[in-house]
């Protein structure tokens, strides 16, 4: 059936479906879709959530009844679906005004009217009852060597954060902040281009408990980097605060390939953490459905992502509770690991008094490849 229910918590962006087809090389392919539209559809697929940005909504230069106008029938939607808001997040990015990026511009003026920006989109959030904001930096970054002061732009990027921080604390909201990585495009270079660079920067801000992460699978499969395990060690340092989950194949631009296309492998791990590992966030999908489709195309691409992941929790499942797996699992000592390496009060002491055969060891293979192997089969199809 993979028919998705509320409970499966799938969520999209607004500017996922709505993306008209602009790209570096030709204008837009398909009509605008009003986000009144996109939420009725997109509930009617099963989807249980929307996101947005400020801009997805209402235009860059609304003033408060314009934006109120727009913002009228959105709430509608909300109304008659059901579909609710987890999540929001400001554009800093389409704007000429942020050529240079918003937190991190050169331009201080331009700095001030980003964090305002960013500020006016957490009311809103905290109105909607979003209990989460999410920060993509894709213009905070350079092209060249001298133009950004890459130390100093930290500086400004954690002085955003702390000031919206102290700004959600002082307003009594519950939010909490992701920073979503991406290693470049549209910059040359991008600010906290990794998971790891994010979570560094994290633990240097005032309020480290309020910002967590939000990686997207093709950021991260752009730097060649491994998917599933960057949302492990999001995890294990509890900051998996929201996912964007989409397709990726190898590291060329930024495909947004709807989830479960791209690298199909990659897709099944990560499947395997999200269900597995303890994340408790929507299942929130940042695609771009392909110039080459229609509006039924669009429809098509958005059941496509919902589809995959239910195909992949089933396969996965089926992985983890085959017997076959379990005694793979064992063969290869997978159990050991969560063994301490010493037990408690032994020392290098200890370790040194300890006889030890390296050759002996040495001796011994992991069985890997026989649990990839299974891994493999269920993903194909044949177990
Ligand atoms: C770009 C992205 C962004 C972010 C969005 C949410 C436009 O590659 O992934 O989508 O996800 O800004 O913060
Ligand atoms: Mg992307
Ligand atoms: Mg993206
Ligand atoms: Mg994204």
């Amino acid at each position: 059936s993979y028919a998705p229910t509320r409970e499966d918590r799938f969520s999209f962006g607004l500017w996922t479906v709505g993306w008209q087809g602009v790209d570096v090389f030709g204008g837009a392919v398909r009509p605008e879709l009003a986000p009144a539209e996109a939420i009725h559809r997109l509930s009617d697929l099963g989807a249980y959530g929307v996101t947005f940005h400020d801009n997805d909504v209402f235009p860059f230069d609304a003033d408060a009844a314009t934006k109120e106008k727009h913002l009228a029938p959105f709430r509608k939607a909300l109304e008659e679906t059901g579909l609710v808001v987890p999540m929001v997040t400001t554009n800093l990015f389409s704007h000429p005004v942020f050529r240079d990026g918003g937190f991190t511009n050169n331009d201080r003026d331009v700095r001030r009217f980003a964090i305002r920006k960013a500020a006016d989109q957490v009311d809103l959030a905290a109105e909607l009852g979003a209990s989460l904001f999410v920060a993509w930096g894709g213009r905070e970054g350079a092209e060249s060597g001298a133009a950004k002061d890459v130390k100093t732009a930290l500086d400004r990027y954690a002085e955003a954060f702390n000031t919206l921080g102290a700004y959600v604390l002082e307003q009594g909201y519950d939010i909490r902040f992701a920073i979503e990585p991406k290693p470049n495009e549209p910059r040359g270079d991008i600010l906290l281009p990794t998971i790891g660079h994010a979570l560094a920067f994290i633990n240097e801000l005032d309020h480290p408990e309020l910002v967590g992460l939000n990686p997207e699978t093709g950021h991260e499969e752009m730097a060649s980097l491994n998917y599933a395990h960057g949302l492990a060690q999001a995890l294990w340092h509890g900051k998996l605060f929201h996912i964007d989950l989409n397709g990726q194949t190898g590291p060329r631009y930024d495909q947004d390939l709807r989830f479960g296309a791209g690298n199909a492998r990659g897709a099944f791990w990560t499947v395997d953490i999200v269900e597995h590992g303890g994340y408790e966030g929507p299942r929130h999908f940042d695609y771009k459905p392909p110039r080459t489709e229609d509006l039924d195309g669009v429809w098509a691409s958005a059941r496509g992502c919902m589809r995959n992941y239910l195909i992949l929790r089933d396969k996965v499942r089926a992985f983890r509770a085959d017997p076959e797996v379990q005694q793979a699992l064992k063969d290869a000592r997978v159990d050991q690991l969560g063994v301490p390496s010493l037990a408690s009060g032994e020392t290098v002491a200890d370790l040194r008094a300890e006889s030890f055969d390296p050759d002996e060891a040495a001796q011994r293979g992991m069985a890997f490849e026989h649990l990839d192997q299974l891994a493999l089969e269920h993903l194909y199809g044949v177990r």
